[in-house]
């Protein structure tokens, strides 16, 4: 029985070339229901005496047939392997491929800096709509419609009633309108402006902030703002409060911190003041909670608005605003 089986074996292996059909020899003799294993079950139909010989030979064709497939498969997965050295190269002096990658845009980034240093202070973020009703936008910010407040913001009608947002004041009337105090979060986002020349762009970034419960006082207003100076421009930085009118704050201050350009010795930048203005803020006019139907006998609060542009060119020296809409792959690459 043995024999036979081998001389098949040996006839079959002689047209086998590749690993595949070693493969396949390997399942008809070895496998499961292989001609070996099928011979081993019928050992039970042989005499006491014919059993240990024909399962002896049984068992050494089984271990030749299982190390010559061994041996012709390493053989033949080497031949494969050097064909594939032979005709593959790799020339390691070549110069690798230049993948250009993305990168956050420098106004992204200052945003992003803003943001982290007024939630350390506890201010969640809001955001809303860049399409508003002029009531949103004006009349709940206490900014009638005859009112001069009007002309000092270039605003983009879209209609009689809807215009793109002049500033992200309309999120703050929003999240009032939708919360009870205590309230604390920053609106970031894009407002725009009919406006452009060297330091106005018809779109830029706003961080407006409000904080209100009873108590709240320009105090808190002081501390907070000065953090967030000290914070973003260095602890050194110097801090100046001078008096100024919002129709939607009340006593109004617009903040001054010393000239980083010149260190405050006097520069084309302040203007020789040695100061330069980076935001406006005040305490909530009562009319603002008046309009949201928060009692002003009990509730006080501070609101202040930023420029994420300006403060950027400040920060980085940039002394055109279009510089950060051109797009000029030179300009973004430095930050
Ligand atoms: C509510 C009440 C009050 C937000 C404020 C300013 C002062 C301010 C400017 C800074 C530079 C706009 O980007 S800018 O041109 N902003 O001076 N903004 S107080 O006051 C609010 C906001 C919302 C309900």
């Amino acid at each position: 029985m043995s024999s036979s089986l081998k001389e098949l074996f040996s006839e079959e292996l002689k047209s086998a070339n590749d690993v595949e059909s070693i493969n396949i020899l390997r399942v008809k003799y070895l496998g499961r229901k292989g001609l070996i294993t099928e011979s081993l079950k019928s050992l039970a139909s042989l005499s006491l005496n014919e059993r240990p010989k024909a399962g002896k030979a049984l068992n050494e064709l089984k271990v030749f047939i299982e190390e010559t497939l061994r041996d012709k498969e390493l053989l033949f997965s080497q031949k494969v392997l050097e064909s594939r050295l032979s005709r593959e190269s790799l020339d390691i002096t070549v110069c690798g491929k230049y993948i250009a990658s993305g990168k956050t845009h420098p106004i992204n980034q200052v945003l992003s800096e803003i943001i982290d240093i007024f939630e350390v202070m506890g201010f969640e973020v809001e955001e809303g709509p860049e399409v508003e009703t002029d009531y949103y936008n004006f009349e709940a910010l206490n900014i009638p419609k005859d009112h001069p407040a009007r002309d000092m913001q270039d605003t983009f009608y879209i209609s009689d009633d809807i215009v793109l947002r002049t500033q992200t004041s309309p999120v703050q009337i929003r999240t009032m309108e939708k919360n009870r105090p205590p309230l604390r979060f920053i609106s970031p986002g894009k407002v725009y402006r009919c406006d452009s020349d060297v330091s106005h762009t018809p779109m830029f970034h706003q961080v407006e902030g409000l904080m209100v419960d009873t108590n709240i006082n320009f105090g808190h207003l002081k501390g907070v703002i000065e953090t967030f100076l000290k914070e973003f421009f260095g602890q050194k930085v110097g801090i100046r409060f001078r008096p100024s009118f919002f129709p939607f704050t009340e006593p109004s201050v617009e903040v001054d911190i010393s000239c980083i350009i010149c260190e405050s010795k006097g520069c084309r930048i302040c203007k020789e003041t040695g100061w330069l203005e980076v935001l406006g803020a005040g305490m909530v006019h009562p009319k603002v909670f008046e309009n949201v139907s928060y009692d002003s006998t009990i509730y006080t609060g501070f609101a202040f608005g930023m420029g994420v542009e300006r403060l950027t060119m400040l920060k980085y020296s940039i002394n055109d605003i279009r510089l950060f809409f051109e797009n000029d792959l030179r300009f973004l690459r430095q930050f």
